[in-house]
């Protein structure tokens, strides 16, 4: 054998030894090694009409809504159950007398299947109907504030060493651990509500063929465009909207969702496909939420398939290392959300999630609400750190890390008050 065959050899006997995916989904940082890319129109219909008005874009709206559904997020079942709440504890005065809390099981009765979810509902003391904040927590209700008396909630939990998870069941040392994420005491002072839900209640966070949490109320052969985990997610927030639509003290109209991370890609589809929710906020939602995917930046769609493989459909493979192939963007599910509000944080050391891709897809997203009558997003480039970008859509990049802080907080509670306050 001559030298550079026995080299070659080495080298395809090297290749051969590297899991498939560090050869596949090497993320890029570089705007200069961003492919050329051309965005669909969301004021385009896919037989190349434009939209030109309101009641066309509805049926754009449509058309996009099918595609996320089919490609991206998968078709979630309608809901014709029952939602059974049951009181498990009240307290008239909680965090320091200035907020009513409530815990509540939420029991999804579908036909002779059941699945229990437990909201945890704080409220400030007013004789107003409040505004609430609705979104999943990742750890349990018990580390969303300090306070003893919430039951310790977590069928199924990641361990997690910094929430005192071990084992997969969430525990006491994990109280009061994700507080700084909740804000609640800033939440109630500004007079909103804040209802909670631990995100593993509604669907585990882990790929069990569409058998567990609320998939396992419905008899179904999952399919290509069966709903993944995010959808599911999702389909949770809709149920938990039901229930505070019953709720004396809530104002339904004035139900902001929220979320960080893969709960923030599940508020923003939430937000796309129940028009109850009058505000919605996604936190560093990054690939599958609110960044671009065909910008191919940081986290992509085949590295995201390949780490969570329940998240999306089965059909969102097709585009693994294919962005170029997708129908839909990013910038298209921020559309579906128009003319309601809806506010993007990125932040600066958080690139996995591509902020200048969720900047983008506001841009883009911003001729729908002008249709609307709304005003658009100014495409003035990347605003400084901590300078929020807002109208009817909202936008900032903070300093620091992957993470919701005080500072989000205080711009969603702005955004809240600009576009729900009561004057
Ligand atoms: C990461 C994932 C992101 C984001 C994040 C999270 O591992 O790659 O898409 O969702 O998890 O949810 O914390």
């Amino acid at each position: 054998m001559n030298k550079s065959v026995f080299l070659l050899l080495c080298i395809v006997m090297y290749l051969s030894i590297i899991p498939v995916s560090a050869q596949k989904f090497v993320p890029n940082y570089d705007e200069s090694k961003i492919p050329a890319y051309t965005l669909p129109d969301p004021l385009i219909f896919e037989n190349g009409s434009k939209v030109r008005t309101e009641k066309e874009w509805e049926k754009r709206r449509e058309e996009i809504l099918r595609i996320f559904e089919s490609e991206v997020y998968g078709i979630s079942p309608a809901w014709k159950g029952k939602i059974i709440p049951a009181l498990l504890s009240s307290e008239a005065n909680a965090l320091d007398g200035t907020a009513v809390r409530r815990e509540i099981r939420l029991t999804l009765k579908n036909g002779s299947k059941e699945l229990p979810l437990v909201m945890l509902l704080y409220l400030p003391k007013t004789s107003e109907r409040s505004p609430v904040f609705l979104g999943y927590n990742f750890n349990g209700n018990h580390t969303v504030t300090d306070e003893p008396g919430i039951s310790v909630t977590g069928s199924w939990i990641r361990n997690n060493v910094s929430t005192g998870a071990a084992g997969n069941r969430a525990s006491e040392a994990g109280r009061g651990k994700e507080a700084s994420r909740w804000q609640v005491k800033e939440i109630i002072s500004r007079g909103y509500g804040l209802a909670t839900i631990y995100y593993g209640d509604a669907d585990p966070d882990f790929d069990d063929g569409f058998k567990n949490g609320v998939h396992g109320l419905y008899d179904q052969q999952p399919d290509d465009s069966s709903w993944g985990t995010i959808a599911a997610w999702a389909w949770g927030l809709s149920r938990a909207m039901d229930y505070l639509e019953t709720v004396a003290e809530v104002d339904p109209g004035r139900v902001i969702v929220m979320g960080h991370s893969r709960l923030g890609k599940t508020a923003l589809w939430a937000g796309a496909t129940d028009k109850r929710f009058a505000v919605v906020i996604s936190n560093n939602s990054g690939c599958g939420g609110a960044a671009l995917s065909k910008r191919v930046y940081g986290e992509t769609v085949g590295s995201i398939n390949e780490s969570f493989p329940h998240w999306f459909c089965e059909n969102f493979n097709k585009y693994n290392l294919k962005e170029e192939l997708l129908p839909v963007d990013q910038h298209q599910l921020l559309a579906l959300i128009a003319p309601r509000p809806v506010y993007v944080a990125s932040a600066e050391e958080d690139q996995w999630a591509d902020p200048k891709g969720e900047f983008l897809s506001c841009v883009k997203a911003s001729p729908v609400y002008v249709l609307l009558g709304k005003k658009g997003f100014p495409d003035t480039g990347m605003p400084p750190v901590n300078t929020p970008v807002v109208g009817s859509i909202g936008y900032h990049i903070r300093t620091g890390g992957h993470d919701v802080t005080l500072y989000d907080w205080k711009q969603y509670l702005d955004f809240a008050d600009l576009h729900l306050k009561r004057k």
